[in-house]
């Protein structure tokens, strides 16, 4: 099996000439898959140089797997498949006639592979476009939504602005509030001063009314004390002369002094 591959490998080369692409070199680096003038060629990190024809011969010579890119022959080989009209890739060279068609052109296999590639494509562009419209459809929703919070950011602006409009309001009203407090707290000190004053005024008032009246009760006992003391050291009078004789006859005497004694104590008529 290994000398059949060998040999496609081989006819594979020569239908591309030495100065085509080697299977499996990836674009970049087909530049450094010639030979020199005496048909050598180094391994890519130098460590050897081996003959040219020893490239893809399906046996790894090279460290670093590179004189094997297009036969599973190294373990750390990279294959590159072109893959024209869809995605190129690259791909571990284990993955390299193996039997599955892993890329799309089919050149990992030497044959039984279809290319699909143009069918593939149309499913990724298929894929892709749908991709496309569903973003479209997210981006949609997505200013849909910020427009929606634009909105809903205005209104809450506005609800701010309201609110701010009320707390100020509410502010002017504590204000008023307070000054009309202090008014009220003014008006009922100074009515609470005024009825003090009224109080103390009408007691000053019935203290003299009181004094006034003593005052005259006072008076009033004082004469009917003098009437008294008059009534009685007339009494007096009266009992002394009722008890001592007259010359003549005591009764007579003293009535007669009485008598007289009335009269003695008013003027005379004429
Ligand atoms: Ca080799
Ligand atoms: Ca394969």
């Amino acid at each position: 099996m290994r000398a059949v591959v060998a040999l496609l490998l081989l006819l594979f080369s020569c239908r591309l000439g030495w100065g085509a692409i080697v299977r499996g070199v990836q674009p970049e680096l087909a530049a450094k898959y010639e030979p020199n003038a005496d048909k050598k060629w180094s391994c890519l990190d130098g460590s050897k140089t081996i003959d040219f024809d020893r490239v893809n011969d399906l046996y790894c010579d090279c460290p670093d797997g590179s004189d094997e890119p297009g036969t599973p022959a190294c373990s750390n080989g990279l294959f590159y498949c072109r893959n024209r009209g869809h995605e190129a890739k690259v791909l571990s060279t284990a993955f390299v006639d193996d039997g599955v068609c892993d890329c799309c052109d089919g050149t990992d296999e030497l044959e039984g592979c279809k290319n699909t590639c143009i069918e593939r494509n149309a499913a990724v562009r298929e894929g892709l476009k749908q991709k496309v419209e569903d973003y479209k459809r997210a981006l949609a929703k997505r200013a849909e939504y910020a427009a929606g919070a634009a909105e809903e950011r205005a209104q809450m602006q506005s609800r701010l602005g309201a609110v701010d409009g009320d707390i100020a309001t509410a502010e002017q009203e504590v204000e008023r509030l307070a000054g009309e407090k202090a008014n009220l707290q003014d008006s009922a000190e100074s009515r609470k001063a005024a009825r003090v004053e009224a109080r103390r005024e009408e007691a000053a008032k019935r203290k003299a009314e009181a004094a006034a009246r003593k005052a005259e009760q006072d008076a009033k006992a004082a004469e009917i004390e003098a009437a008294a003391a008059a009534a009685g050291a007339g009494a007096d009078a009266a009992d002394a002369g009722a008890t001592e004789p007259g010359p003549e006859e005591g009764g007579e005497g003293a009535a007669d002094a009485v008598a007289e004694g009335q009269q003695g104590s008013h003027p005379h008529q004429w």
